[in-house]
């Protein structure tokens, strides 16, 4: 399941959080398809619960979609017609979908109606719409502590069997339970899924994973070739610290790299006196998994709100405009794990004693809690497709299977290298600009720096770059706004 499966030399994903599936089928069709992106990963597609002034004044929280109600598809971005429409369109412009499995838990306590109208009493570990109940879930027979919440994160009987933040936590060991999650999958590999992501995976045992892993099916032949596995990844938060780690679940699939998101926004921050040219040996050597077992990305959805894994001091995201487009940039440029691009809405960040008061907010919306169509660049920020963005993921396209050569640094915060003969990069993290001479590695001709242009090669619409008979260039990279030069094939 640690494969994933592209066409036309494809290799990227984006994370087009929140959208609505009407949104992301136009998205695949109008751009992605066009792009060079591969994937897709959505928000859950299930029943969940919708939290009203419930949860104090946090109305239409984003999170309300990691409370299960149900497996019907019928949630905040549409109802199952039109996510069998969007899984349909991606996959017939060769744009694949993989959904957020949230398979650990289901809501925490309270009783309501769930997006798809059925009934739900956490209170009751009673969930209709599935059928769960009381004996689906862990109790005092598993989880040791007093009100069953996970509170020592150094104990995995705790992580495994108890709840995590008062989230019903489901009994992995029932034939019945994994029956009913294979089910699930099962469904949505044959509406033409390509994967998963497989949320709070720390939560839940390597071996039931693997066991669930065991009953899916293969992918739909209507759009996958015989025999081709779903690509899993699953979430685990591994910073170093707990008897939990990565590497534990390498057998189910790939596992998210957290450590990619701080290292990197660490180094590009100059926190701790760390420097661009440190980058040099960036991979297994920072600590991080091997780059086959990786899925990689600056920052997710819950980083960027100080939830999960990371800190505000540390993760980048679209806020620090610059600093994002170098970590992208360098993310994009180096061969190391599969990539993950974040595409964000836009919320009113108020970061207060290192919390952002706001962290809740969900997405556009008119009236509450009925998302608004997608227009990019305003309230929907569209990262992917940022021309810094989305032109670097042609560069990594175009460098697949190359290696880095030509490593050039200033000895400080000012780095070069090419990516064999298909691709060069220059990046300027100072506060002045660096002209040099570099060894791009790239055959003669005329390139278009792709961060100020749209095309790799002329007319170029931002700057134009000879390549000489030796391989050499003459590059200037400013410290503005787009401190990135890029040049490829
Ligand atoms: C994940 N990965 O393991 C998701 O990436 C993350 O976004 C989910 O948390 C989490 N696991 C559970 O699926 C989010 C959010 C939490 C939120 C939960 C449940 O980061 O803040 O918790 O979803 O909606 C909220 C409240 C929390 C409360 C809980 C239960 O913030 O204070 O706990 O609901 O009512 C008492
Ligand atoms: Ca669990």
């Amino acid at each position: 399941h640690g494969n994933y499966y592209c066409k036309d030399g494809k290799d990227v994903m984006v994370h087009l959080f929140e959208w609505r599936w009407d949104d992301i089928a136009n998205e695949c069709e109008n751009y992605l398809s066009k792009n060079g992106y591969c994937g897709v990963q959505i928000s859950p597609p299930n029943e969940h619960r919708i939290i009203i002034g419930g949860d104090g004044y946090k109305d239409y929280p984003w999170y309300q979609r990691y409370q299960p109600v149900s497996y019907k598809l019928i949630s905040r971005s549409g109802n199952e017609e039109q996510f069998r429409n969007m899984v349909k369109r991606c996959n017939d412009v060769g744009v694949y979908i993989y959904a957020d499995a949230v398979i650990n838990h289901m809501t925490a306590g309270g009783i309501g109606v769930g997006s798809g109208g059925s009934n739900w009493n956490g209170d009751n570990q009673d969930f209709p719409g599935v059928p769960y109940s009381d004996w689906d879930f862990h109790g005092r027979n598993e989880c040791p502590t007093e009100d069953l919440n996970i509170h020592d994160y150094n104990n995995p009987q705790q992580v495994r069997f108890c709840r995590l933040l008062g989230l019903r936590d489901l009994k992995h060991s029932k034939d019945y339970v994994q029956e009913k999650i294979a089910e699930y999958l099962n469904n949505l590999i044959s509406i033409g899924v390509a994967g998963f992501r497989i949320d709070a995976s720390k939560h839940m045992e390597v071996s039931r994973i693997g066991e669930i892993l065991g009953r899916l099916r293969n992918l739909n032949t209507e759009w996958f070739p015989a025999g081709t596995k779903a690509f899993v990844f699953q979430e685990v938060i591994d910073m170093g610290s707990e008897p939990i780690k990565a590497e534990h679940y390498f057998p189910n699939g790939r596992v998210t790299e957290f450590k990619h998101c701080k290292e990197l926004g660490d180094v590009i921050r100059k926190n701790n006196g760390q420097k661009l040219r440190y980058l040099r040996n960036w991979g297994p050597e920072w600590n991080m998994m091997p780059g086959m077992d990786a899925i990689i990305f600056t920052d997710n959805h819950d980083n960027q709100r100080g939830h999960g894994a990371g800190g505000f001091g540390s993760i980048l995201t679209f806020f620090e405009d610059r600093q994002y487009k170098i970590a992208n940039s360098f993310m994009l440029a180096w061969p190391y794990g599969y990539i993950k691009i974040m595409s964000s809405y836009r919320w009113n960040r108020q970061i207060v004693d290192g919390q952002d008061r706001n962290d809740w907010i969900g997405p556009p919306s008119s009236p509450p809690g009925v998302t608004k169509p997608v227009e990019c660049f305003g309230e929907w920020v569209c990262e992917h497709r940022w021309r810094q963005i989305s032109n670097m993921v042609k560069f990594h396209n175009a460098a697949v299977g190359t290696s880095v050569q030509n490593w050039w640094d200033n000895g400080e915060n000012a780095i070069a290298f090419s990516r064999g003969n298909k691709a060069f990069i220059a990046i300027n993290n100072e506060n002045f600009a660096v002209e040099e001479t570099f060894q791009t590695g790239l055959p003669a001709g005329d390139y278009c720096d792709v961060i100020s242009s749209e095309n790799n090669r002329p007319p170029c619409s931002g700057k134009p770059i000879t390549v000489n008979g030796d391989g050499t260039a003459r590059v200037r990279i400013e410290n503005d706004s787009d401190p990135v030069v890029a040049l490829h094939v």
